[in-house]
């Protein structure tokens, strides 16, 4: 399927600005939302049109003493039904926070956004990755991100996060977003991001019904064959509260369950809320897929 990604292996280190990222073992990634409406930390370091940056410093300084090899800051809420945030609101709420991050602590600083703005002026304070849950379709977005020069994370959504949980439907959902994330691989290395700065996500729950997410997390292995490091966020989503019937605050368990489960089919990044718990969940599983490889 793959022919025109050459690259043989996806890459083991990943140049994040400068930082650089070890994926020969699989990698936590802390989410820290500073959004009023996130469906697990909204309200917590953005609440009355107010940033609280010491709060949100303190967290990701938690985070990563935790263990979190990256903190993903995202100023826009991508949960479903979540509505859409002006650019400007998304810089007043994403770059102060980067900025203090990247002065105060060593981790590798994700910007979860799909604003071309908001790539550029998070570069400049020290971001070291993009995370686009848009996969840089937005306009402009490209041509920011390899002006940047930072590795990108492509993760596929279907439609918008206002529209995207009514009934979505694919023929065949692993081979349909496979494609696409190989069609976005294509167009990102034409426009110039070198293959081995790219990284792919399938989007666990961005229009995707139980079913389909199910699907998804069970074909995983398929994703090698983009030969991309591969990026999964299950971490207290509806999918672990479908099957378990369980409100956000209790669904660690399950999220450890659906984490373990992606790092043994090659999952390199886990995007989530509790760092120790799904540390030690990636590092166990990580070692037992390891030795059944050897
Ligand atoms: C993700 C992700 C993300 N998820 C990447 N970035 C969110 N690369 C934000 C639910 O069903 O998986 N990968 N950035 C959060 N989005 C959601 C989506 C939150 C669905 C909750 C749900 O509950």
């Amino acid at each position: 399927m793959a022919q025109n990604l050459i690259q043989p292996e996806p890459p083991q280190k990943l140049n994040c600005g400068g930082s650089l990222l070890d994926l020969s073992a699989p990698q936590v990634m802390g989410v820290l939302n500073i959004t009023p409406d996130s469906f697990s930390d909204g309200g917590s370091y953005f609440r009355d049109n107010t940033l609280r940056l010491d709060k949100a410093l303190a967290r990701a300084e938690q985070m990563f003493v935790e263990g979190a090899a990256i903190i993903d800051v995202g100023g826009e809420s991508t949960r479903p039904g979540a509505e859409t945030v002006s650019e400007q609101e998304e810089l007043d709420r994403v770059i102060p926070v980067i900025e203090a991050i990247a002065k105060n602590i060593p981790a590798i600083i994700s910007v979860d956004t799909s604003s071309p703005q908001v790539m550029l002026d998070s570069a400049k304070v020290g971001a070291g990755l993009i995370n686009d849950v848009r996969a840089l379709t937005r306009e402009g977005a490209l041509l920011a991100a390899v002006k940047t020069g930072l590795p990108v994370c492509l993760m596929h959504m279907l439609k918008q996060p206002d529209t995207m949980q009514q009934a979505p439907i694919y023929q065949n959902v692993v081979t349909e977003i496979y494609s696409y994330l190989e069609a976005r691989l294509l167009d990102c290395i034409g426009a110039g991001i070198a293959q081995e700065k790219l990284l792919v996500d399938p989007g666990i729950g961005f229009g995707k019904t139980l079913q389909h997410n199910l699907q998804l997390m069970s074909h995983l292995q398929v994703f090698s064959g983009l030969k991309a490091p591969l990026l999964i966020g299950v971490s207290r989503k509806s999918m672990i509260g479908q099957i378990l019937d369980k409100p956000t605050e209790q669904r660690l368990y399950g999220s450890l369950a659906a984490a373990t489960l992606a790092v043994a089919q090659g999952a390199k990044i886990i995007r989530c809320h509790d760092i120790a718990a799904t540390l030690d969940a990636v590092r166990v599983a990580s070692a037992i897929t390891k030795a059944g490889s050897d």
